[in-house]
């Protein structure tokens, strides 16, 4: 944290480990629902492909109802969507917005039934708006007439919540809520406007304000294939909590965490063609796209020879899109040449990217996936998997690898063929190095 920060309270909370990692206790909402659905997409899909083998490593040509046991056993507790109480949680505020007593709550807008926001010109700059929303003004938008938008214009969308410095994503949600530029146009904009600002609740002190901004370019159109930035009041169904950034957060689909800004009340329109991201300090490339990359989740420490071994993960869709993950067994004593930190020429084999669950998980109401549901038909079949700003699981077995001891590396490969951490090595604008686990085949 740098001492710019330090006055501001950042609890940095990665329960993301409990829905990503299998060595913890399974909470107890897996134990059907997420279960069943696992299990049931795994057996489907191994079982239509047959034995999945490495070639290089002397494959096993025979499906057997063994192989089948270990990998549900691997996928049990993949869940999709991530319940809201259980997403990993980046936030600052002293003291935290949603931890304000409920009247405290009510005064200063943090309810729904008190919650406004302004939408107004950025006083140092000039920009050309014929309506103004404002709490001064007595007209700001409130909760009811965001709902009323929504009427007309709500859309619901899959998006991955990823903290560029966090190495794991915080949740997988299903968000809802009015594209911001609806509210943009009732300002009756006409010049003068280069960019969007916008902030949260923050105590009435300056230092505590978490902000940021997008082009306004961004806000009024979206690259065809891809989600509007909304002001979202819903994640999986139900209404967003204090937690979660409730009663509106920003949501902006292709982005790091850092754009979603919490408790939003403010949004601003300004000339100035200039970021004011609190995140620009820290070193933090604002601009930065999601980036594709894999991870792994039952990665097992050892193993015996002649037993297929599960091993499975999942993947960040990024800006690039997924067209394959890989993998990668090497000898410990093959240490690779200094010049080719990626490896790149490492003899990398694909895995399995799983289809979409047939179940979703994340508490969805009525525990399935509601209608209307952007880039799905009307059958609740996606119309393209794996979808780019979320998440994709996928899976392998291991077989015929010979007694000894490995480092297993994964990584992906965007629809544009390059393979991670290419082509945004950087490290301040989204982790994305390469796993590695140690494992050990006994003989
Ligand atoms: N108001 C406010 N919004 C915020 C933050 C914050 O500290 N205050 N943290 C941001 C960061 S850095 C991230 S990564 C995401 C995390 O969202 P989550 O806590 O819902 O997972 O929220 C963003 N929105
Ligand atoms: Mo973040």
């Amino acid at each position: 944290m740098s001492s710019r920060e330090s006055f501001i309270l950042l609890s940095v909370c990665l329960m993301a480990s409990n829905w990503l990692g299998h060595n913890l206790p399974r909470p107890m909402y897996l134990s059907s629902e997420l279960h069943g659905q696992h299990l049931e997409v795994t057996r489907r899909y191994f079982l239509q492909l047959g034995a999945v083998g490495f070639t290089a490593l002397k494959p096993l040509s025979v499906w057997a109802d063994s192989d089948q046991a270990l990998l549900d056993e691997a996928t049990a507790d993949l869940g999709y969507f991530t319940p809201q109480d259980d997403f990993g949680t980046v936030e600052r505020g002293d003291p935290l917005p949603y931890q304000l007593p409920l009247a405290k709550r009510l005064e200063v807008g943090l309810e729904r039934e008190t919650w406004k926001l302004d939408v107004v010109p950025d006083p140092e700059s000039n920009p050309e708006m014929g309506n103004p929303l404002s709490r001064a003004k007595g007209n700001a938008l409130d909760f009811e007439a965001l709902l009323k938008l929504g009427e007309k214009h709500a859309v619901r969308f899959l998006k991955i919540m990823t903290c560029n410095n966090i190495g794991a994503p915080l949740g997988m949600g299903l968000w809802e809520g009015v594209p911001l530029r609806h509210v943009v146009w009732a300002t009756k904009p006409t010049a003068n406007i280069r960019r969007v600002f916008y902030y949260g609740h923050h105590n009435n002190n300056p230092k505590q304000m978490f902000r940021s901004s997008l082009p306004i370019g961004r806000v009024l159109e979206d690259p065809p294939g891809d989600n509007p930035v909304i002001l979202c009041y819903k994640l999986n169904g139900q209404w967003l909590t204090g937690k979660r950034g409730g009663p509106v957060r920003m949501l902006v689909p292709d982005a790091y965490g850092f754009k979603s800004v919490k408790w939003l009340k403010s949004v601003l329109l300004t000339n100035n063609y200039q970021s004011n991201d609190t995140y620009a300090g820290g070193n933090n490339d604002i601009d930065s796209w999601m980036k594709t990359m894999s991870r792994f989740h039952y990665k097992p420490e050892k193993a015996k020879a002649g037993e297929p071994i599960p091993v499975t993960g999942w993947a960040q869709v990024g800006v690039g899109g997924l067209s394959k993950v890989q993998i990668w067994i090497n000898p410990k004593d093959n240490e690779w040449p200094e010049d080719d930190p990626y490896f790149t020429r490492a003899p990398w084999q694909k895995v399995t990217i799983l289809p979409p669950p047939i179940r979703w998980g994340g508490e969805l109401p009525g525990g399935r996936l509601p209608d209307n549901v952007r880039f799905f038909e009307g059958n609740g079949q996606p119309k393209h998997w794996p979808m780019r700003y979320t998440l994709a699981h996928w899976a392998t077995l291991l077989k015929g690898i010979a007694p000894g001891n490995y480092d297993v590396r994964c990584r992906t490969i965007d629809v544009n063929g390059i393979a991670q951490p290419m082509p945004r090595p950087f490290r301040k604008s989204g982790r994305n190095t390469i796993q590695r686990f140690s494992l050990t085949v006994e003989g």
